[in-house]
């Protein structure tokens, strides 16, 4: 599990310290449409890269937790993947996923790209909130892209809808208004304890937010199926006596031409992917890396329970 380094006192003593009385936390979940920008706002929010982002949709594949405090508030932010029609099992699992982020939130934001505002996704989540009669937030992100003009209109066309209590205008790219946004959620919180020990960020565990750097070069450095073909595991993490880590990891993709493609022409494409994903890993990681890459044919692994298991996903839905 991430933490801050070197925190200011034992993190079990924090909320006693402080006084519970006048203390607040609650969970936000991020909602959207595939590429609407919240893993980008996560990020912005916690102050610290967790979650991997990509020009593609598609990238978050499960929940994850960002944890963030701001005065006596502790804001437990639930990045989700991408909404969508789905047709795959992966698909149909990513999906639950997201919804089930939402279900016991005590705030949602949703995020519209406000540059495809009218995309069909984005209106199949306002349509199935406003069937529920959900209360949401609704965050028009992108706003660096867009005229403010035609902002304020197409946040006058989604207030109309009813189910949104505030709005605000966002770019989760420059953090223009994500303080405001922010602020908004802290005051939001329920009184109560905070959950977590106050230099916890995620509830991660650090071989899984390692797997995802990875995968996040697999998404930027190859293309068409392939990213939605392949998963990452990391098989082994040795802590070294010299303080750096050597950690190991299986790129899984569904067949050999698959491979071929991944380790690239005499394994220039592999060595590319594991030098990025090193460095970034090293940021992260604070420390010297040592990563070995592997990849693997495992043609069923997109149907295979314990792979779901392992990605956090429910495999029965
Ligand atoms: N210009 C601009 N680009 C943004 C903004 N927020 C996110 N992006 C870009 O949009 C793309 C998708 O961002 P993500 O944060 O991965 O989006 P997501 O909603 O988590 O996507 P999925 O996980 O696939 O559902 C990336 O290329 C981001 O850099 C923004 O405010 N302005
Ligand atoms: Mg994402």
């Amino acid at each position: 599990m991430p933490r801050k380094h070197k925190p200011a006192q034992p993190p079990e003593l924090a909320p006693a310290v402080r006084g519970q009385d006048d203390t607040r936390c609650g969970y936000v979940a991020l909602i959207g449409a595939p590429n609407a920008g919240k893993s980008t706002l996560l990020n912005g929010l916690v102050g610290q890269k967790l979650a991997i982002v990509t020009p593609k949709v598609q990238t978050t594949r499960s929940r994850l937790l960002g944890i963030v405090i701001l005065g006596p508030a502790q804001l437990i932010l639930v990045d989700t993947p991408g909404i969508f029609a789905p047709r795959r099992r992966l698909d149909r699992a990513m999906v639950a996923a997201a919804w089930a982020g939402m279900a016991d939130a005590d705030q949602t934001v949703l995020l519209v790209d406000a540059v495809r505002p009218e995309d069909p996704d984005t209106r199949h989540i306002v349509d199935r909130l406003a069937a529920g009669g959900r209360r949401a937030i609704l965050a028009l992100n992108k706003i660096d892209l867009v005229p403010r003009e035609r902002l304020l209109a197409i946040a006058d066309r989604l207030f109309r809808v009813g189910c949104f209590e505030r709005i605000f205008m966002i770019s989760g790219l420059t953090g223009d208004g994500v303080d405001d946004l922010k602020q908004y959620l802290a005051s939001a919180m329920p009184p109560g304890p905070w959950l977590f020990p106050e230099d916890q960020l995620s509830d991660a565990p650090e071989r899984w937010l390692a797997a995802e750097v990875t995968r996040e070069q697999v998404f930027l450095q190859l293309h068409d199926e392939l990213p939605y073909s392949a998963s990452v595991e990391t098989e082994a993490w040795e802590e070294r006596a010299d303080g750096s880590a050597r950690i190991d990891q299986v790129i899984y993709v569904r067949r050999p031409g698959q491979r071929a493609i991944v380790l690239g022409d005499k394994g220039a494409r592999i060595k590319a992917i594991g030098a990025r994903s090193r460095a970034e890993l090293e940021r992260m990681l604070e420390r010297r890396i040592h990563l070995f890459l592997f990849v693997k044919v495992r043609d069923n692994w997109i149907e295979d329970p314990e792979r779901y298991a392992a990605l956090g996903l429910d495999y029965n839905v």
